[in-house]
């Protein structure tokens, strides 16, 4: 990518986006939310789209010149349509917690209260969580994994809905590595009368690639990111029936947001249609069975993976029979330092803090875009569990690190 403008007008940025690039080229980016979007996605939003303001949805702008902007709008939605088969699409939402935030608006009122998976058990911020809007402006309660499991507790989740009585449920979740069964939660929506709200922002390409059930047509609302498993550009969507069109169309926009980013919107029509090609589908059935090879391979060497395995691109450890004294935060930066970079996080029944939790959380969507096949995952959670076993030892630092060269130069990334 030629980034020759930004340098000959700044410096210091260029020299950060092209440390940025050699960053993601020379280590191993298993970010469970994090993947690297085609050049012609990253090209899309960078392009003049950002100059242009296109309050309103194609052909009811409330500006001039936005003929372009409705090209690209309604690529990006037609698209989804047929990605994901939903009725109505908004592809507006800056990111999927705005998503979140418009369906919210579009049928609840400040104070109705909302029943989402507690976070520490794999669920999001913008489910409910004190310290972001959802939590501040609704009344909000938990439903919980079965902690023995580290699979959903749906008969309790029923149990606490019954109780609770919620306005809207929200399934959906960000450290969730098993298959959901949108039915089942939906039926227990349905006996509480509540908006059932699915956010699938992980798994929006495992779903549109079919690898896990869907939530379109069964869900009130599906809600998601556009750049994880999808490989799209950057932003947020919702996906609801023609019946909610109007209410989440005008809480996106003016609800909760002023003017579309257009060039987002640009780089999601064209990840929408790269995922269109049939190869999707084989990308996001190698990103399944890359983590399901992680998994076995980090217990193979002795690790305690939540829920014993994966149905989907994540693989959450927990360190705490394996590791008692290594924190999921050391072991995040002891892997850093080899080239490995994924994210420490909590896990069910979680003892230590959201700071300083007592797992770590790898995806493989990013690394399958690379190329990663299960034998090359195999070596990647063999290199995990050396790190993990020796966190402060230099010398296998030092050979981890070598291996992890090897397999970038293997598998090369933005050439
Ligand atoms: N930050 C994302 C994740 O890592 O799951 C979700 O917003």
């Amino acid at each position: 990518m030629d980034y020759s403008h930004v340098r000959a007008t700044d410096p210091a940025v260029a020299d950060a986006i092209a440390d940025e690039t050699d960053r993601q080229r020379e280590t191993l980016s298993m970010i469970a939310s994090e993947n690297h979007a085609s050049k012609a996605v990253v090209e899309a939003q960078g392009s003049v789209l950002t100059n242009k303001y296109a309050e309103g949805y194609p052909g009811e702008r409330y500006y001039a010149g936005c003929e372009f902007a409705d090209v690209v709008e309604d690529l990006a939605v037609e698209r989804a349509r047929d990605l994901w088969g939903a009725e109505h699409v908004n592809v507006q939402p800056h990111s999927g917690s705005q998503a979140n935030m418009a369906v919210y608006f579009a049928v609840l009122d400040p104070g109705d209260r909302i029943l989402s998976l507690e976070l520490e058990h794999g669920g999001h911020l913008s489910h409910g969580h004190p310290a972001n809007f959802a939590g501040q402006l609704f009344d909000v309660e938990h439903y919980r994994v079965d902690p023995e499991t580290g699979y959903l507790d749906y008969e309790g989740l029923a149990a606490t809905a019954d109780e609770f009585d919620p306005d809207a449920i929200v399934s959906g979740f960000s450290a969730y590595p098993r298959r959901v069964d949108w039915e089942r939660i939906d039926a227990v929506a349905d006996a509480v009368d509540a908006y059932h709200v699915a956010d699938i922002a992980h798994i929006t390409g495992l779903v549109a690639a079919g690898v896990h059930p869907s939530p379109v047509g069964v869900a009130d609302f599906v809600t998601g990111s556009t750049h994880k498993t999808i490989r799209a550009g950057r932003g947020g969507i919702v996906m609801c029936g023609e019946e909610h069109a109007d209410a989440v169309d005008n809480a996106v926009f003016p609800g909760v947001q002023g003017g579309p980013l257009m060039h987002n919107v640009a780089g999601k029509a064209v990840g929408f249609r790269e995922a269109l090609d049939p190869s999707f589908t084989e990308y996001a059935e190698g990103v399944v069975e890359n983590a399901r090879t992680l998994a076995e391979t980090l217990a193979d060497h002795g690790l305690s993976v939540v829920s014993g395995g994966t149905d989907t691109h994540i693989v959450l450890v927990d360190l705490r029979d394996s590791h008692p004294d290594l924190s999921g935060g050391d072991a995040e930066a002891a892997l850093e330092r080899t080239g490995i970079v994924l994210n420490g996080n909590t896990v069910p029944g979680e003892t230590r803090s959201p700071f300083d939790p007592s797992g770590i959380r790898a995806g493989t969507a990013a690394l399958t875009t690379r190329g990663f096949d299960a034998n090359d995952m195999e070596t990647v959670g063999d290199l995990i569990a050396r790190v993990l076993d020796a966190p402060e030892d230099a010398a296998v630092r030092d050979e981890v690190s070598e291996a992890v060269d090897e397999l970038c130069a293997a598998h090369p990334l933005y050439e």
